[in-house]
């Protein structure tokens, strides 16, 4: 009797290892099970890749800068040489140069340089149409700084504080002869 017991007894003792062995593998099994649901996240990718596509609207023709100024040129096919601006942090005041390098007239192809927030360059642009000679509106508070309009072969400038475009931003530089906006337009930022 009691020579079968403990044989008994071992038996269970040994179905019972058995199992404890065999119940550890069974819980490793589930961690692959998490994979196919990683594997699912790039899936996501393809469709946010077009809309950050048009965003990526970056500068590609940065203007020179010097002793905290910067020569801008534009011509007679609507176009600035530039479509950035980095303003050095270190300038308390920056002067934009700007350069008619055509030589059609103010009123037929004149260009201006507007310095104000994004956000209020549609109302800029639109406030100053028809406002001769400048196509800036008088006294408009948007305005952070701008040069005067000019012809082929004429030159202007304008000097401005530098704080006024370190924070609120982001800024850009723009030509109000109406019809230009859309094409002569570029970000100026404080570096
Ligand atoms: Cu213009």
């Amino acid at each position: 009797m009691t020579f079968r017991q403990v044989l008994l007894t071992s038996a269970v003792a040994l179905a019972l290892s058995a199992c404890g062995q065999s119940s550890a593998p069974a819980a490793d099994s589930t961690a692959p099970a998490a994979a196919p649901e990683a594997a699912a996240a790039p899936a996501a990718a393809p469709d946010a890749a077009p809309t950050a596509a048009p965003e990526s609207a970056t500068p590609t023709k940065p203007a020179t800068v010097a002793n905290c100024a910067t020569t801008i040129e534009a011509n007679d096919q609507m176009q600035y040489n530039a479509d950035s601006i980095t303003v050095p942090a270190s300038c308390t005041q920056f002067t934009i140069n700007l350069k008619h390098v055509g030589t059609m007239a103010a009123n037929v192809m004149g260009h201006n340089v507007v310095i104000a927030t994004q956000a209020n360059m549609e109302g800029i642009d639109q406030d100053g149409a028809g406002v001769t000679p400048d196509h800036v509106k008088a006294d408009d508070a948007r305005v952070i700084a701008h040069t005067k309009v000019i012809g082929g072969g004429e030159s202007t400038s304008v000097t401005f504080d530098v704080a006024r475009i370190k924070d609120g931003g982001p800024f850009k530089f723009f030509c109000t002869f109406p019809g230009h906006m859309t094409l002569m337009q570029g970000s100026i930022q404080v570096q």
